[in-house]
């Protein structure tokens, strides 16, 4: 497999992907805040680096399946942030009419396929997608996006079994963030790397700095290309950290304060920029262009999300049997 450095283009292509998502999030909380939304709001602020710099390397054919702290996932693969928006409002207008909220997002078109609430559900069902494709013939991968207390589930290990014997084309993507709820990494997860729990499987493990867009993007880059090259599946893990706490509303106060401090130090959002900026991939000019017009989107987004009406409630009935029930 020959690899390649990302170039300048897609190195701010990826820096476009992170501030979309962040500049949404930002912007979803401070709604929340001052009572606009109402909404069970995992952010994953801190972590954009990692779906922003794997979802450059895929093509809306490739599936995504995420879980509740997902969005960035989801907005770095293609989900319009209108949809979403209005999705998170519970509007009509919504990607899921409304229905699914924050937790169940799906936008099938640019393989945005599964959100789940279940811990570790993510990754069966990317192995079901998986299957699926591998039987048609086809090249798409499968992205399976989960947290390192999601490692600790059954789920996890039959899946990278199964994906591992059956040479599924999956990417699974932990994305260690340190925290379960409010359990610290060590205190339930005996393995010193998630990663090194590939090798029982015999698959390749790969543990990165999740908030370096470069190390990310050579890690998904070898796996996607092993998963199309039908050789199967590869476990990511990627470092990082959560700002916001579990969801909104938790204050964080069992994080060790100088643990949080460091993390916020390494903010890989601000890092990344003037990274670029030194080393000559964009002029600050440039980025200011690109944050300016995000903004611009997210303004719209927001204002479409609460023009929008709220589903009538006959909608209660649809879309759960083939047959609609009267
Ligand atoms: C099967 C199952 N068990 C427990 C829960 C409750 N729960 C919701 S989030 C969470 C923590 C998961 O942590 P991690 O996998 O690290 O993901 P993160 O939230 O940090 O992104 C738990 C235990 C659940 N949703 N599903
Ligand atoms: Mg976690």
């Amino acid at each position: 497999m020959v690899m390649t450095q990302p170039d300048s283009k897609t190195l701010v292509a990826i820096y476009e992907k992170m501030t979309l998502i962040k500049h949404s999030d930002d912007r979803v909380i401070g709604a929340m805040k001052a009572g606009r939304m109402v909404m069970p709001y995992y952010s994953a602020r801190g972590q954009e680096c990692i779906p922003a710099a794997i979802s450059v390397q895929l093509t809306d054919e490739d599936y995504l399946v995420t879980i509740y702290r997902g969005v960035h996932d989801m907005l770095a693969k293609g989900l319009p942030p209108k949809l979403l928006w209005a999705e998170l409002a519970g509007k009509v207008t919504g990607s899921c009419k409304g229905k699914g909220g924050p937790m169940h997002l799906t936008y099938p078109s640019k393989g945005c396929m599964v959100t789940t609430g279940i811990v570790g559900a993510s990754m069966p069902i990317a192995c079901g997608l998986g299957l699926a494709t591998q039987l048609r013939g086809e090249k798409r991968v499968t992205v399976a996006n989960f947290g390192d207390g999601a490692s600790n589930i059954g789920a996890f290990h039959e899946s990278l079994n199964l994906a591992a014997v059956w040479k599924l084309p999956v990417i699974f993507v932990c994305q260690n963030n340190q925290y379960a709820e409010h359990t610290a990494y060590s205190t339930g997860t005996s393995a010193a790397k998630i990663s090194d729990r590939a090798a029982s499987y015999g698959i390749p493990g790969v543990h990165v700095d999740g908030n370096d867009p470069i190390a990310v993007y050579s890690a998904a880059q070898q796996a996607i290309a092993r998963a199309r090259a039908g050789e199967g599946p590869t476990l990511i893990e990627a470092k990082t950290f959560r700002f916001n706490g579990h969801l909104i509303g938790d204050a964080g106060e069992y994080i060790p304060k100088a643990i949080y401090a460091e993390a916020v130090k390494n903010d890989p959002y601000p890092r990344y920029r003037n990274w670029l900026v030194e080393h000559q991939h964009a002029s600050a000019t440039q980025l200011d262009g690109i944050d300016a017009a995000i903004k611009t989107l997210i303004d719209e987004a927001e204002a479409f999300a609460m023009s929008s009406a709220a589903p009538d409630a006959i909608e209660v009935k649809r879309d759960v049997y083939a047959t609609e029930i009267a």
